[in-house]
């Protein structure tokens, strides 16, 4: 039986990085029937949505990409521009990846799942869109992204402001042209971070109304020359296999030595190394950073003494200087040039920790100190992360089943890909994987191609149904639960963790356990033939 142009092998949710890499396995390697659908016009992603000013990745663009697991040659033939890509060179890579494989004929743009359905009789899953569209698949895959869903807080009085307002999440196209405008900034998040300086070099005045201080690294940002390039992409399969072997996906590996085993002097000499490297580096120095809040100190207060070194003012260098969380418990953002801009005559930081915002008013915000009257309000505050989008879906399992009424009280998942109740669901850096925890193309990688193995073990054995047992997915969690209370991660008000949203349930969404140690696991799961599911088949025949 030949499929209907609505019936297929596969749905995607999604065409980002995930999404596409998704489609390329399911379409060229498995020989299945795809379609994928995603709410923008273009691929992209957090990419396509992501242009506020100064949107830039903060992994190094040559391992932000797809590895010699998806083309040798596109390693070959791509250059990147800078070490650290802007959004435009990203989106531009993702488009080039999409015509390159012939992608897009099978991605429906400008159109959003608003259901899928699990239904038990024909064993299939049931899509509808926003445009009323339907479609059936055997297996739904979710490449939604982890931060896609805005976080736009809920401030009294917020729609009564009549100047212009932006979420960083959801830039406009066309720009914004900040020259001659008061600008307020909410949020000095990894976003917030970049966008600043930018605003602030065409604004009359910008107020960065910031609740919590970051240890924002430095960034060092460069060109990358022809030889820069040539360098990395001699070596690009061992670089990619160490991206494999390491926790965070990044081509460093993290010395076996703890931070107070070695002398002052050295410590500091350590630091100051991975400091002019520049970048995440910081974070592989020692070993027990996530784990020792001695250790921990140490870094951080390396960090405090750079604030201090940059910004002129010591009041607002002790602002700026974080106090209540240990470094790298919230994601520490790179920052090129951001704390010189509070050197500059038009930036005021405002304590909105110590006088909060009361209410949005129609000229400006009023926190507990005063009112700042501009022209523009730009929230840079975030996601409803790993599991608002997933939410928003609409995803019914076993027996109707809402994916929303499962993880009412947090999310529990089999090795963050999958979840019982809900038979050939897979969700792509899922909560309790890795994902945002480290580099995510690799972490996306290592996913998208488990998944690839799992269908095409399915189809060998004449199978098309799998799904978690729940006790085994008891066991994920307990063991992710384990992981996460030896480290320092639970002691901030992150939004790994979901404290920046209003009821969301307290938990680490991503898996702290390293990347490494997740990627064994998971081939253990799938050398035992798929141990801790239930597998077999729903009696139809599908097409492909
Ligand atoms: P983040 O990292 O969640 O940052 C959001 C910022 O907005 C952060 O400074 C928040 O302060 C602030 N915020 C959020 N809600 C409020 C309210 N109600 N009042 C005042 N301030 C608020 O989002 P980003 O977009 O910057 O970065 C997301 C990720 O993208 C980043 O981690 C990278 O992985 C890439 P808080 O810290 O909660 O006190």
């Amino acid at each position: 039986m030949r499929p209907s142009d609505n019936d297929f092998d596969a749905v995607v949710i999604g065409a980002g990085f995930s999404g596409l890499y998704m489609l390329h396995r399911l379409r060229d390697t498995l020989g299945l029937t795809a379609r994928v659908f995603e709410a923008a016009d273009d691929v992209g992603g957090t990419w396509y949505w992501n242009r506020y000013p100064g949107a830039r990745c903060d992994s190094e663009s040559y391992f932000y990409s797809f590895s010699d697991r998806l083309s040798e040659e596109l390693l070959e033939e791509w250059t990147w521009t800078e070490r650290f890509a802007g959004q435009p060179e990203i989106l531009g890579y993702l488009q080039h990846v999409a015509e390159r494989f012939d992608l897009y004929r099978d991605i429906r743009f400008g159109t959003r799942v608003v259901a899928a359905e699990y239904d038990e009789t024909s064993g299939r899953w049931s899509v509808r869109t926003d445009a009323g569209e339907r479609a059936t698949a055997t297996y739904l895959i979710t490449a939604v992204g982890c931060l896609s869903t805005t976080n736009l807080p809920e401030f009294p009085g917020r729609d009564s402001f009549r100047g212009d307002w932006y979420h960083t999440g959801l830039w406009p196209h066309e720009g914004v042209d900040f020259t001659g405008k008061r600008v307020a900034v909410i949020g000095t998040g990894a976003t917030g971070v970049q966008a600043i300086p930018e605003i602030a070099q065409e604004a009359e005045h910008v107020y960065v109304l910031q609740r919590t201080p970051n240890y924002d690294i430095a960034g060092g940002n460069r060109p990358m020359t022809e030889e820069d390039g040539r360098a990395i992409k001699d070596n690009y399969r061992e670089i990619w296999q160490t991206t494999r072997e390491t926790g965070f996906g990044f081509p460093y590996r993290t010395p076996e030595r703890t931070a107070l085993s070695v002398s002052d002097d050295e410590r500091r000499q350590i630091y100051e190394e991975a400091w002019q490297r520049g970048g995440f580096r910081l974070g592989t120095t020692f070993n027990d950073l996530l784990v020792d809040e001695d250790a921990n100190e140490t870094a951080a207060e390396f960090l405090r003494a750079r604030i201090r070194e940059r910004v002129r003012d010591p009041e607002v260098a002790e602002l700026l200087s974080p106090r209540d969380h240990p470094f790298f418990t919230k994601r520490p953002p790179l920052e090129n040039g951001y704390y010189d801009t509070f050197n500059r005559d038009n930036v005021t930081l405002v304590n909105v920790r110590d006088a909060p915002i009361q209410e949005i008013t129609e000229r400006g915000v009023r926190t507990a100190d005063g009112e700042y009257e501009v022209d523009t309000l730009v929230y840079a505050t975030g996601f409803d992360a790993m599991t608002g989008t997933l939410f928003k879906i609409g995803i019914r399992g076993r027996d109707g089943l809402d994916l929303r009424e499962k993880w009412a009280k947090g999310p529990t998942s089999y090795l963050g890909v999958t979840t019982s109740g809900f038979p050939n669901l897979f969700m792509i850096t899922g909560p309790q994987s890795p994902s945002v925890l480290t580099n995510m193309p690799v972490a996306i990688e290592q996913h998208v191609d488990w998944i690839t193995d799992c269908l095409r073990h399915l189809r060998e054995r004449g199978a098309d149904l799998i799904e978690p047992l729940p006790e085994a997915e008891r066991d994920w969690v307990d063991h992710h639960d384990e992981v996460t209370a030896t480290t320092l991660l639970p002691r901030a008000n992150s939004w790994w963790v979901g404290a920046n949203i209003p009821g969301k349930p307290r938990s680490l969404y991503p898996y702290v356990g390293g990347l490494d140690v997740y990627r064994v696991i998971c081939d253990r799961v799938a050398a035992r033939g798929y141990d801790g599911f239930t597998t077999g088949s729903a009696g139809r025949t599908t097409g492909g």
